[in-house]
């Protein structure tokens, strides 16, 4: 059997289920210190999960309670106010995942094991910002295991842009059509797919149910009904090969779709909201 000369990981929700009981928590934390008066709840949350990124995340939310609320958004005070939150949100999170309190997805160790014995080497490329990103790739699977890392801080577009998996690729020196995805979302899978690569979808609680037409395989578990094996990820490289003519038609490839529901459900209920005049930003009375 051969299996792929590379494959490239997603790590949010592919590698470790961050979102909803990480990163979530910490966004919330971080709005809170900044007395911003905005909470995610777990089904809101999986909503803003359309917008990569998190300080796009924050700018994309205020701007629609804002909008819901009747007034005209004013992005450069959101953007500023988007930075610090997010800058406070980046390092809550580093601190969790240094207290080692993130582990991986049931079945990820193995598939890279079974895929190093093989002489497959392994990158990852993630939208995630390096200051957590990077010790939680070496905490998964172990300090240099990693060939090559894309974080959200290399590139100038987040997917759905193939940006990161391109740069990931150029640093292996890696041809696309030798290398797979593992990727975990919709976003993820435009991105890994105009990039030219096969892709993997192993889906999580937040993403089942999107849309993933072109992914090669897709799977709800690393590790059942059987472990995904680097001699399947191999087989998927071949058979992919033959719609490779379609890659140039995907780069077109853009955002599917911004928060769903803007002022309906959590949104309506906040839409009086505001967060509190904080440092440096004078805005609106404070929340009801
Ligand atoms: C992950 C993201 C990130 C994380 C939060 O997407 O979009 O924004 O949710 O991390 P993917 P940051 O899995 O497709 O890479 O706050 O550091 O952006
Ligand atoms: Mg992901």
């Amino acid at each position: 059997m051969s299996a792929p000369a590379a494959v490239v990981f997603d790590v949010d929700g592919t590698l470790a289920d961050t979102e909803r009981d990480g990163h979530r928590v910490a966004f919330n934390r971080a709005f809170a210190a900044h007395g911003v008066d905005v909470f995610w709840d777990i089904e809101h949350y999986g909503h803003l999960l359309a917008v990569t990124g998190g300080r796009r995340r924050i700018v994309a939310d205020l701007a629609a309670r804002e909008e819901c609320g009747g007034e005209a958004a004013d992005e450069t005070v959101l953007e500023e106010l988007a930075v610090r939150v997010h800058r406070t949100k980046t390092r809550l999170f580093a601190d969790e995942v240094r207290r080692g309190a993130i582990g991986p997805r049931p079945g990820v160790r193995a598939l890279v094991a079974d895929l190093r014995a093989h002489g497959t080497r392994i990158a990852v490329a993630t939208t995630g910002t390096r200051a957590w990103a990077e010790p939680l790739v070496e905490h998964l699977l172990g300090v240099g295991t990693a060939e090559v890392a894309v974080y959200g801080d290399d590139v100038t577009r987040l997917k759905p842009d193939p940006q990161a998996y391109e740069l990931a690729l150029a640093r292996l020196g890696v041809d696309p059509a030798d290398a797979v995805a593992v990727e975990d979302s919709a976003p993820g899978l435009a991105a890994a797919r105009a990039a030219g690569l096969a892709t993997v979808v192993v889906t999580n609680r937040y993403t089942r149910g999107q849309g993933f037409a072109g992914a090669a395989l897709l799977r709800e578990e690393f590790d059942e009904p059987a472990p995904l094996s680097a001699a399947e990820l191999g087989a998927l490289v071949r058979r992919d090969t033959g719609s490779r003519a379609t890659v140039a038609a995907r780069r077109t490839a853009r955002h599917p779709g911004g928060p769903a529901r803007p002022c309906d459900g959590q949104w309506r209920r906040e839409a009086g909201a505001r967060w509190a005049p904080g440092a440096g930003q004078a805005r609106g009375a404070s929340a009801p």
